[in-house]
């Protein structure tokens, strides 16, 4: 018998990614989508696996919808990837995202508990739960303190999956992903805005992109090294949580010095904060303008994973480097723009 997953936000670059995995796997995918991303399974489409899941309505903040797809599917494992995930609409929709990514949570959690508690369950938590960071690298045992919204939803998404492994044995990992990207990244998360934006400049679509905070790090993996992390968590004699990370961090500034390098665009730097420009020395155009409504209320300024505990254990660790993840990102976009 094949075995049954269900994957909550499926026509996100995660959900994708994750699903073209466990098909490779053998597993029965069934893919949970928000009635409102409905027709946004272009990822799916573009892995070639639109066909072989079954998509069901899927709502995060409806109890009832939540307990009928598992009672119906007989899941054996459940990866919950559904979010509100873009931090900066956290700021704007705090409710809403804490009932989405944080009590969306314990509404799967619960259902699981009163319908098979032997059903395993993986949820995906976030480095952004780490904000005002104590330590570097930061590693499971690193104490707390969001700096969002949504890193405070996900923080509860993260201690109710713990709660529920202690208090009712339920096979439940969290695994706290650091940022990760690809060419199925949205459009508004800052690496796919920089290698979709500069490729578009440098094609002479577009004439410049507006940025924030162009100072803070991130630690930046390749999405689809990471599901496979995700994966191993279900796969292991007891249920843990683990740190997802390459263990290297740039700036938004490296990111961008290394598209440009990727695209052969001669960048220089004039100009402090508000007023730093980014200039093609070849045209002399301004091709990166900083606009402050992208400053977020409370940054984070740098996060940096140690996945010790991933690679002793669940013998993991990423297969891509930073160089390498930006190439794989400006080759899609560059290409396909070529391309329209
Ligand atoms: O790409 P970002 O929006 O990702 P962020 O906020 O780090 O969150 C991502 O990673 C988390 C894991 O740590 C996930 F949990 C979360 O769901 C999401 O996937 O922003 C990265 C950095 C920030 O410091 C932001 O201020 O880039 C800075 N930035 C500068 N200019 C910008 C921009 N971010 C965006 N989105 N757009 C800008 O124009």
């Amino acid at each position: 018998m094949n075995k049954i997953a269900l994957i909550t936000g499926i026509s996100g670059q995660d959900g994708a990614y994750l699903a073209k995995f466990l098909l490779s796997k053998n597993y029965k995918v069934i893919g949970g989508e928000r009635r409102s991303a409905s027709g946004s399974l272009w990822r799916l489409n573009e892995l070639g696996i639109e066909k072989d899941i079954e998509i069901v309505d899927f709502e995060l903040s409806e109890f009832t919808n939540i307990y009928r797809v598992i009672e119906k599917y007989k899941p054996d494992e459940i990866y919950n990837l559904a979010a509100q995930s873009f931090v900066a609409a956290s700021f704007e929709m705090p409710i809403m995202t804490s009932d989405v990514t944080g009590l969306g949570v314990s509404r799967i959690l619960e259902a699981v508990k009163n319908i098979n508690p032997s059903i395993k369950f993986y949820q995906a938590s976030s480095s952004e739960m780490f904000g005002k960071v104590s330590e570097s690298p930061q590693n499971e045992k690193t104490i707390f303190y969001p700096r969002s919204p949504y890193g405070v939803a996900k923080l509860f998404g993260h201690w109710i999956t713990i709660n529920y492994r202690e208090a009712y044995n339920i096979f439940a990992c969290s695994g706290i992903s650091f940022n990760h990207e690809s060419p199925l990244r949205g459009n508004q998360f800052v690496t796919k805005k920089i290698t979709h934006g500069l490729s578009k400049v440098k094609l002479g679509i577009l004439d410049y992109i507006e940025l924030g905070n162009l100072d803070s790090k991130r630690d930046w993996g390749y999405a689809r090294d990471y599901v496979e992390a995700m994966y191993l968590m279900l796969q292991q004699k007891k249920p843990d949580d683990f740190i997802i990370a390459t263990g290297k961090n740039y700036s938004v500034r490296d990111f961008i010095e290394e598209t440009c390098a990727q695209l052969k665009i001669q960048l220089e730097w004039t100009g402090e904060k508000e007023n730093e420009l980014g200039i093609d020395v070849h045209s002399g155009k301004e091709i990166i303008k900083i606009n402050p409504k992208f400053y977020r209320p409370s940054e984070v300024d740098l996060l940096l994973g140690d996945a010790k505990k991933a690679k002793n254990i669940l013998n993991w660790q990423p297969k891509t480097n930073f160089k390498k993840l930006v190439q794989i990102m400006v080759e899609s976009d560059y290409s396909k723009l070529k391309s329209i």
